[in-house]
């Protein structure tokens, strides 16, 4: 039997967190039944950003990419729920929010397929790098 995972990782993105947004998103997301295990404030310096975003260095977006994620402060969090990875990517919806379902999170807070307004990892092996990629061990619940 293949085991669910539980953890995921997510961001809160500059474009939402300028927007006002944290709040509905982050009840939007514990009202989903997902539980905190990290969070933090923070930001993403371009560097660190194309870092983070290594996998899709050869994509024409790549530089869009870090130069958004380091526009401003960013949430980061690391969530818990049975089935997570799935789960947190049926609820954020579509990359692009103008294909994303009505009542996800991207469809509600989302402004363009670049300023998509959350992360969510997936697949389990990244969910996990992701999170260490913020997180050390005494900063998860
Ligand atoms: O896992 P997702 O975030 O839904 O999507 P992804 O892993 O394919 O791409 C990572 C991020 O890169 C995505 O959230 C926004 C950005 N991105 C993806 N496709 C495009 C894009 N940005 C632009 N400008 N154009 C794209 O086609």
């Amino acid at each position: 039997q293949i085991m669910a995972t539980n953890r995921t990782f997510t961001m809160i993105k500059p474009d939402a967190v300028a927007a006002g947004h944290i709040g509905g998103i982050l009840e939007q997301i514990i009202k989903s039944g997902f539980k905190l295990v990290a969070m933090k404030y923070t930001t993403l310096s371009p560097e660190k950003a194309g870092q983070f975003y290594e996998v899709h260095k050869e994509r024409p977006f790549y530089g869009e990419l870090c130069q958004f994620m380091s526009s401003g402060p960013i949430v980061a969090a690391i969530l818990e729920k049975d089935n997570a990875i799935e789960d947190f990517r049926k609820l954020i919806g579509a990359t692009d929010p103008a294909k994303a379902e009505v009542g996800t999170i991207r469809q509600k807070f989302a402004q363009s397929i670049s300023a998509n307004a959350v992360h969510g990892s997936d697949s389990d092996d990244n969910a996990k790098i992701e999170g260490d990629f913020f997180f050390s061990a005494f900063e998860r619940f």
